[in-house]
């Protein structure tokens, strides 16, 4: 490295020593260097974009993978400031582009809220460092200007001017470093469910994705069309909440709250519906507090006293009945909370906790002030919202009065391991592995290709229950529920202990098709409703077993996506082109000729439906040999995405349900 620098210009070395640290160990700037801390490249830029729309300059994001794997942010603000700096030297373009956290310093709007400065905001630089290749493009000032910068950050050249323009905008594109990242493949879900929440919050901003990667849509979308969203709110968290709501039976109209106060902007959209579960989203500058903090905690105290003093005052509540609880009035509530203040804190283990204080009494205070005024003009939705607290306290004393009895005959802790576990031999729950495997024959395949001293395999049979709509006390009637609650050993409810956890590595194995994402995601909600604590401790897992098996004559390898297919051809001479006969299970193929060597190649590729066709030892060698596996470890995120997409796969209401199927079969890999 010393000699190398030798031969840099000083302004090289400055971007050498300003972005280096951050291909060093990226992980610091973006988290992880998996499919997360890559898309994570996407998020820094869009946000910088969504700051310059909330300083009221831009309206339009659009957001595209290109043909080439590369993705374009572009937008319609004032455009990053292109000319030079009179000390420095360097445009604010290059500044922003090569140091680190230079962003902010010439944004001109200290006053405002920023959604970059917050939990992930590392600035654009650090994608120019984990990026082959980065262009910008600024439309301002009449002209449009373009940099290019190349391995890492180094700008080639100054800006040049390439033509003339009458808007004004900013246009950055990025090729994501494959010597960086696990992969460099986009996920378009994953982007298009990021840019719903972010359009969701902030209202009046149109953020549109394109995805040009048409090959990937050949056979699933009709011709001539393109993967093409558009997101536009007008009405902000109210449109979120009644997006959140659209599978249920509303109770209310979505509530609306809205107040600058000293402390802070708060906007607060909730509506009841007849669901037993509650939901509460809350945001402090656009970004996702998971864990909560002083916004939600505000908003909670003040729905019980505000209910209650209502339920009093109209008379619904009498002198000798109880308060109801703040577990009453959350049953069947749907909320999105987004304050947006200058200094947020972020706490917590994850940093996603909303530490500052005063935000607390302000949104208490304005939660009083405006549902009490919602109720006293709205008192249908008044007697609504009673009524469902009130229905929610009895039924939570009769259902604890039926748990109690379930728990103290002993349904759960007297129990014997379940028959159709295969327990491991280890009793060291840091050294066990708990396998749920889909269907008796991948779990027979599981059982005998597991390794027996620390793998466990439990089978589960078919689509287990339906939780949303089955209180505690029915769930542990539920054989293959009380199965997997047995076998890990914690409990549930009040009697949930994490430390007794029976294997501190629950793996979820199920098909690559819709069936088996279905029952990830019930097992994913499950394990959201009423086992929270185990997804916090990094306890669940979900298996990735392989989609294709390549074979030419005798050496063979896996692929767990369609890029390693892709890269496995190609290092097997075959085009890349080639196809696997969409019905035949082991389609023996001959490619094309390959392009360069002219000559024929075989090359055999079998798609695997499901784990059931894999026997043991490929099942072991692919699946759930340690030394081979990839794994993805759940997230809160991850888990919360399953139980909000629970609803429209096991809501009551059948149409939603197909609808939701027949759009998403044929690309299931994506879901969850
Ligand atoms: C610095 C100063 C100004 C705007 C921006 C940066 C800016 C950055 C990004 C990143 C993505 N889109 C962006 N749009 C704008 C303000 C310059 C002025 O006062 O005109």
């Amino acid at each position: 490295m010393a000699d190398k620098k030798q031969n840099y210009s000083a302004e090289q070395i400055q971007v050498l020593e300003g972005l280096d640290p951050v291909r060093k160990r990226p992980g610091m700037y973006i988290g992880t260097t998996d499919v997360r801390g890559l898309h994570h490249l996407i998020w820094e830029i869009v946000d910088n974009s969504i700051d310059e729309a909330m300083a009221g300059h831009c309206n339009k994001i659009m957001i595209s993978v290109n043909e080439d794997g590369s993705v374009t942010v572009a937008d319609n603000g004032r455009g990053i400031p292109v000319d030079k700096h009179k000390t420095t030297g360097k445009s604010a373009l290059e500044t922003v582009l090569t140091v680190l956290h230079a962003g902010g310093k010439f944004g001109g709007d200290a006053s405002g809220y920023k959604v970059s400065g917050g939990l992930h905001g590392v600035g654009v630089s650090v994608v120019n460092a984990l990026s082959t290749r980065l262009l910008a493009e600024v439309r301002r000032d009449g002209k449009v200007h373009q940099q290019e910068y190349k391995d890492g950050g180094s700008p080639q050249g100054d800006i040049a001017v390439v033509g003339d323009t009458k808007s004004t905008g900013t246009s950055i594109t990025f090729w994501p470093d494959p010597t960086i990242f696990e992969t460099i493949e986009f996920d378009a879900q994953t982007i298009l469910t990021r840019i719903r929440q972010q359009a969701y919050l902030t209202k009046g901003v149109e953020i549109s994705f394109e995805d040009k990667r048409t090959k990937l849509y050949e056979e699933k979308l009709p011709k001539g069309s393109t993967y093409k969203y558009r997101f536009y709110f007008e009405g902000g968290v109210q449109s979120y909440v009644s997006h959140l709501n659209h599978n249920k039976e509303p109770l209310t109209d979505v509530i609306y709250i809205e107040k600058q106060t000293d402390e802070c902007l708060i906007e607060i959209a909730f509506q009841y519906t007849n669901a037993f579960s509650e939901n509460i989203i809350t945001f402090a500058n656009n970004i996702h507090t998971l864990e909560g903090g002083m916004h939600l905690t505000g908003m909670r105290t003040s729905l019980t006293r505000t209910i209650n003093s209502y339920a009093r005052d109209k008379g619904f509540l009498k002198e000798k009945d109880d308060n109801m609880t703040n577990e009453d009035v959350r049953e069947g509530l749907t909320a999105v909370i987004s304050v947006k203040l200058a200094e947020p804190q972020f706490e917590g283990q994850t940093k996603s906790k909303l530490g500052n204080p005063e935000v607390r009494g302000a949104v208490e205070k304005t939660f009083n002030e405006k549902f009490a005024e919602y109720l006293e003009e709205n008192p249908n939705d008044g007697k609504a919202i009673i009524g469902k607290g009130m229905l929610a306290a009895r039924a939570r004393l009769a259902s604890r009065a039926a748990r109690d009895t379930v728990l103290r005959k002993g349904a759960l802790e007297g129990m014997t391991l379940p028959g159709k576990l295969a327990d491991c031999s280890s009793r060291d729950p840091s050294k066990s592995e708990l396998y749920i495997v889909e269907g008796d024959s991948a779990g027979g395949s599981a059982k005998q290709g597991r390794d027996r001293e620390y793998q466990a395999i439990l089978p589960l049979r078919g689509k287990i229950l339906n939780v949303e709509q089955a209180r505690l006390d029915k769930m542990l009637n539920n054989n293959e529920i009380k199965s997997l609650i047995i076998a890990l050993g914690t409990g549930i409810g009040e009697t949930f202990e994490l430390e007794k956890i029976r294997y501190q590595r629950v793996v979820i194995m199920t098909d690559a098709d819709v069936d088996g994402a279905h029952i990830r995601t019930l097992l994913l909600t499950l394990f959201y409703r009423y086992f929270k604590e185990v997804i916090e401790a990094g306890y669940i897992y979900i298996a990735q077993p392989p989609l294709y098996k390549i074979s030419k004559g005798k050496t063979s390898h896996y692929a767990y996506n369609e890029t390693e297919k892709t890269a496995i051809l190609k290092q097997m001479g075959a085009d890349t082109e080639q196809e696997e006969s969409p019905d035949a299970d082991e389609a023996e193929e001959t490619a094309e000729e390959a392009a360069d060597t002219k000559k024929k190649v075989r090359v055999n590729i079998q798609r695997y439906k499901g784990l059931g066709e894999m026997n043991p030892e490929q099942l072991w060698e692919t699946t759930m040999d340690p030394a081979e596996r990839s794994m993805l470890k759940v997230t809160i995120q991850d888990a919360e995405m399953a139980d909000a997409i629970f609803d429209t796969l096991m809501g009551s209401e059948v149409p939603p349900r197909r609808k939701f199927i027949q759009t998403h079969a044929k690309h299931a890999n994506l879901d969850v």
